[in-house]
């Protein structure tokens, strides 16, 4: 440090390198919804296009081996912001519509990490983590609890997913132009008998549910839990994706000074997909597909604002998704019956909430022009290790009793050479217990405690089948998890077993 002092005192103009190359990237994590490894023309698709993710393949790295932790939307999105696995932590479940904050104020989370490296923080789309102390969200006060609380100084958001109440946008602390004479109530009970709904009011709606989603209507669609007022606040669910956009490229322009963290969640491919009238029917699989081009127009108007502010060789963009892929999720949109040759989950098998590599193994890239050489990995990594990563890309402290699980896999993000990802990796599915997927090395095991494992590929549809509580798998050599090796190699098994339990045990992974 002295010396490099020194020379500066002597040469000042080599102040300038110095201080540009120390100046910490901007980091875009965008997170796609039920988005399967298969859905991307980089990574398969080629029943239509998606050029703009395809153009982040291909100016970055490609991971063959990511993943996020859970092959559903809250334990994913809840390990990514904290580090540490959901199963050890009660309450990370699929969110209901009035959750409580699902992680406590105060908490040290990745965007508060980031924060204390300088880095002015924001979220923008989906939360699906709750709002609120433990009677949940006071929908006409201060939402509060919720990503302020942990680190972000912005959030511009859906409050859970799209098919659960209510509609509307909340800015910070608040439902967004909420009308205090039109209070917003929420519940999960009819507020009276002649409240409509996707029962009684069945033929009026625009799109027809399958299972569940047969509460409260809006905008033509039934959906969880039941609400009533807030009428100037809703939203139309056509609309959602150019709302992201819109609110995340002000908040770039705004902060394009400082270093500046973007946590982009998309809603979609989540139902009920109702992507905007210019995406629909774009694909041959309907709103599905169509869905995810919309999602890859965001990405290219992320990229392109980026560009445009000259800020592409000094910005870190992050491609994930929550949980891989569903047809079915509970409305009548053709998913199925329009699939065709698509193959969501890529050569994998399961999808969302399953702990087969369907369900977890989703697309993964990273892109900074400039500092990454483009590339495919078949590294593991893991939307998990992002905490650990960014923290060791901008020089930031781990706290010491959080952040329990995360690894520091950035050489491998970055596409260093001959650097590491994880050695291994645990999934699960919702979290309800007793089930688990770990993969060490090319080994993958299986854990079904309750012998059942749910949306299982049978012949295309998703099914529920009976499985035994063990399987074991060589994904080297069969990635699609087809012959189980339990029986015949004992060794491996017991190891993995072993090692299984003392994860699960310990209570951290994280030295
Ligand atoms: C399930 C919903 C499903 C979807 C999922 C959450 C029913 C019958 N099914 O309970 O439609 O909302 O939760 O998806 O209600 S996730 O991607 O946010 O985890
Ligand atoms: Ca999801």
């Amino acid at each position: 440090m002295k010396a490099i002092r020194f020379l500066l005192a002597l040469f000042p103009a080599l102040l300038v390198p110095l201080v540009a190359e120390d100046r910490k990237p901007n980091i875009i994590v965008i997170m796609a919804d039920d988005l399967g490894f298969g859905d991307l023309s980089c990574y398969g698709a080629t029943t239509y296009e998606t050029p703009h993710i395809d153009a982040l393949a291909k100016e970055g790295m490609q991971f063959m081996s990511g993943y996020c932790t859970a092959s559903t939307c809250t334990p994913t999105r809840f390990s990514l912001l904290t580090g540490t696995y959901a199963f050890r932590v009660k309450g990370t479940g699929i969110a209901p519509p009035s959750a409580p904050a699902v992680i406590a104020g105060g908490t040290p989370t990745i965007a508060s990490m980031l924060k204390s490296a300088g880095y002015r923080t924001a979220v923008i789309g989906k939360w699906h983590l709750g709002f609120g102390g433990p009677d949940g969200p006071d929908w006409n006060g201060e939402l509060k609890p919720g990503p302020l609380e942990i680190g972000f100084d912005y959030s511009f958001l859906l409050p859970t997913t799209n098919d659960r109440v209510p509609q509307v946008y909340v800015e910070n602390h608040r439902v967004l132009n909420l009308d205090p004479a039109d209070p917003l109530r929420v519940g999960n009970k009819k507020p009276d008998e002649d409240h409509p709904t996707g029962i009684s009011h069945r033929d009026t709606l625009k799109m027809d549910w399958t299972h569940g989603h047969n509460n409260t209507i809006h905008n033509g669609i039934s959906r969880i839990g039941f609400y009533t007022g807030g009428e100037t606040a809703r939203f139309r669910d056509e609309d959602l994706a150019d709302k992201w956009v819109e609110k995340s490229v002000a908040w770039i322009e705004k902060n394009k000074e400082t270093p500046f963290f973007l946590f982009f969640a998309s809603h979609d491919n989540h139902v009920p997909r109702i992507p905007h009238e210019r995406f629909q029917g774009v694909t041959p699989h309907g709103f599905r597909s169509d869905s995810v081009v919309q999602l890859d127009w965001c990405v290219g108007e992320l990229t392109k604002t980026v560009e445009r502010l000259g800020l592409s060789q000094n910005t870190l963009f992050v491609f994930c998704s929550d949980n891989g892929p569903v047809m079915d999720d509970g409305y009548a949109d053709d998913a199925l019956e329009k699939l065709g040759e698509h193959r969501a989950a890529g050569p994998f098998r399961g999808g969302k909430y399953s702990v087969y590599e369907g369900g977890t193994r989703t697309p993964f890239l990273t892109r900074w022009k400039g500092t990454i050489t483009p590339g495919l990995s078949d590294e593991v990594v893991s939307t998990m290790d992002l905490y650990a990563s960014l923290a060791s890309l901008t020089g930031a402290e781990l706290p010491k009793d959080a952040a329990l699980d995360t690894t520091d896999v950035l050489g491998a993000l970055l596409g260093e050479k001959n650097a590491k990802g994880r050695s291994e990796l645990v999934q699960q599915d919702n979290g309800s217990g007793g089930t688990f997927g770990f993969r060490s090395g090319n080994w993958k095991l299986l854990r079904h405690d309750s012998k059942k494992a749910r949306n299982v590929v049978v012949e295309k549809k998703l099914e529920n089948v009976d499985v035994p509580q063990f399987q074991l798998y060589d994904l080297s050599v069969d990635p699609s998890e087809s012959e189980d090796l339990f029986a015949t190699q004992p060794e491996v098994a017991s190891r993995l077993q072993a090692r299984l339990d003392e994860i699960i045990e310990s209570g951290r992974t994280r030295p």
